[in-house]
């Protein structure tokens, strides 16, 4: 076993060559090993796996600092940096992340888990490393989708220009989450089956790896390099990370290990500026289930080591929920189209793909541009919904202000994983959008508490043409009430029956607002606290915005006390919006929600215990509240 051996990156450099493909097993082997019992990025890490080893025997993570897109492809890098001993805890409450983290480890040279961010991190390392008179490479590893991201593009530019000390790594496997979109996909595939090209380009990566001395080396190179562009130019018009500032090196093989050292130390001695190797790679490599279906594979739960197996969940996602209400609306309304950033599985959105291919546009991981071409579609007559998990739609804030609210363009926003979202941690919870919706003017807010009124809020969207609506849901089953819904009417909320005896006078009198999944936490305690002596009102919000704010003007006259509950964060969201109504009738308001902190990865459960948003802890509170104000 040679990977009991490896306590960090100097263990992998000590290694032989001919050592690192058995240890690219063992490895392997230990991702399986643990994601088959935590869950997680199966298929992605698998196959960047060759790419972690290959890279830490040239370069020195210390030295070169090292930034992995996404981080959902790092486990290898994790495991071969001095974690492998906590592997074990991956993305378990107190454990490892799923992502890179600079205060986990100080081989992660950036905090990451949202696409794209690699080429800036990696370049402004650069920068500041070279003003300092440091001209080492600082690298950035970067997957063909998260390629497709806008700042990928805009750090490209840049990097070009600036000429410093940076490589690119563009691991290739052709697959986002499902398979890769775009024109760059297209050119990139392009060049792989360019075999002239191909050839060429390997017969001058390996003369220029002869022993030559250093300055007749560099002669060589750089004749070869002018035969290389001219003959590359008519087989290939354009290359276009040249033609952006980059040596361009690769297609390569990103499982032939010993190839991939070779090249990276020649990047490494002899090659000055911008640098971008283009690594083909298969994604879930070493794994038949995951090799054959990678995007099933890509992250998931814990499943069977020997068949790969999934624990099926046994009841319905408000994705797949979402999907197929979607679905159902527009085979009514045939305006209808949607829209996903690459998440064509996650959002539920893959029904609607296959029945209406034609009305569905998966736009790459741009979410910032998935805003804006819906306003453009709408304004031209068409209804787009766009899914996006409500994490990633912090991208496209400015773009749902300026462009779509401003100009009250009826697109409809649909933010899945809204809440805490559970392993992967404080990247992914969806824990801002009522904060960041709120102050948006001309925006419709509404938050479901169930499947009936899910599919009631997206008739509701798909018929209203005033401006834009967003509706925010959570991750996980979705719950069917077993009773209709009536249509909705613009920012009214749902007030339930009162527990507890109203003509009790000397009772005291609680409303439990709470939107979302937390009008069901607020409608359990309503239940819990009855009986006792005190009468509640469950109230279900539905709308943050518009706020019925007849309804809680009606409240004033009725309610001592005032409980809201969310599943967003305190500042600025639902809570605080109530609180600042109720102020000017001095009715005291207690919110509930996610505190002002960054929340870790763990289970849902014993995330929300730690930050008492959990029906036990929310009742204990009450009752002190009760008791403090009756003593
Ligand atoms: C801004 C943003 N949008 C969406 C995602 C969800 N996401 C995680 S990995 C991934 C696909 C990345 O594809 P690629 O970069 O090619 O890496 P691969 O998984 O194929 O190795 C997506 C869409 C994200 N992390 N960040």
């Amino acid at each position: 076993m040679l990977l009991s051996n490896i306590k960090g990156p100097e263990d992998v450099r000590s290694l032989g060559i001919n050592q690192l493909s058995e240890l690219a097993d063992e490895v392997r082997h230990r991702i399986i090993e643990v994601t088959s019992k935590t869950g997680g990025h199966l298929s992605p890490s698998l196959g960047a796996a060759d790419i972690a080893i290959a890279v830490l025997k040239v370069f020195d993570p210390l030295i070169n600092r090292i930034v992995w897109d996404v981080g959902h492809q790092s486990y290898a890098y994790k495991i071969l940096t001095g974690r492998n001993e906590q592997f074990d805890t991956l993305r378990q409450y107190g454990g490892i992340s799923g992502f890179n983290n600079i205060f986990e480890s100080e081989y992660d040279g950036f905090g990451v888990g949202h696409s794209s961010t690699s080429i800036s991190a990696a370049l402004g390392i650069a920068v500041a490393e070279s003003m300092k008179g440091n001209n080492e490479k600082m690298i950035a590893i970067i997957g063909d989708g998260a390629l497709t991201g806008g700042m990928s593009f805009e750090a490209l530019n840049h990097a070009g220009h600036l000429q410093k000390e940076i490589l690119v790594i563009l691991n290739d496997n052709t697959m986002s989450i499902s398979k890769n979109v775009g024109a760059l996909q297209n050119y990139l595939s392009g060049m792989l089956v360019s075999k002239s090209y191909n050839s060429l380009k390997k017969q001058i990566w390996e003369l220029s790896d002869t022993h030559l001395p250093s300055k007749i080396r560099s002669t060589f190179l750089y004749g070869a390099k002018k035969i290389e562009e001219s003959v590359l130019n008519i087989l290939i018009p354009n290359i276009i990370f040249e033609d952006l500032g980059f040596k361009y090196v690769g297609p390569i093989d990103g499982h032939n290990i010993p190839r991939m050292v070779k090249i990276f130390k020649n990047v490494k001695n002899n090659m000055v500026g911008p640098v971008f190797v283009h690594v083909i790679t298969q994604k879930g490599k070493g794994c038949c289930f995951a090799e054959k279906d990678c995007t099933k594979y890509h992250g998931l739960g814990p499943y069977s080591q020997k068949t790969g197996e999934v624990k099926k969940s046994s009841s319905t996602s408000y994705s797949k929920f979402f999907g197929q209400t979607l679905c159902d609306l527009a085979s009514k309304n045939e305006k209808i189209v949607a829209i996903t950033a690459a998440m064509s599985e996650g959002t539920g959105l893959s029904i609607f793909e296959e029945k209406y291919p034609d009305r569905f546009f998966d736009v790459g991981i741009a979410e910032q541009h998935s805003v804006t071409f819906a306003g453009g579609l709408a304004l031209r007559g068409f209804k787009p919904f766009v899914a996006v998990y409500s994490t990633f739609m912090q991208r496209a804030l400015d773009q749902i202000i300026h462009d779509i609210a401003l100009q009250k363009i009826p697109v409809v926003f649909c933010l899945d994983r809204a809440g805490l979202v559970g392993e992967d941690g404080a990247t992914h919870h969806g824990a801002y959008d009522l904060s960041f919706l709120n102050f948006v003017p001309n925006l419709v807010v509404m938050a479901p508490t169930c499947a009936e009124e899910f599919a009631m809020m997206l008739a509701f969207a798909a018929e209203y043409q005033d401006g834009p609506v967003a509706i925010r849901y959570p991750r996980g089953g979705v719950k069917y009430r077993g009773e209709p819904i009536p249509p909705l009417q613009l920012g009214s909320s749902e007030v339930l029956d009162s527990c507890g005896d109203e003509n009790q006078a000397s009772k005291k009198s609680i409303a439990l607002l709470g939107i979302g999944s937390g009008f069901n936490l607020a409608h359990q305690i309503s239940q819990e606290l009855d009986g006792k002596d005190v009468r509640t009102i469950p109230i279900n919000a539905r709308f943050l915005k518009p706020m019925d704010t007849e309804m809680l003007k009606k409240l004033t006259d009725k309610v001592d006390t005032v409980i809201t509950i969310e599943e967003n964060s305190l500042k600025g969201g639902f809570g605080s919006t109530i609180s600042s109504f109720m102020s000017s009738y001095k009715i005291p308001v207690f919110s509930y929600g996610i505190p002002d902190k960054f929340i870790p990865h763990g289970a849902t459960d014993i995330l929300k215990e730690t930050i008492s948003l959990n029906k036990d802890k929310i009742l204990a509170s009450i009752n002190e509240i009760i008791a403090g104000e009756q003593a």
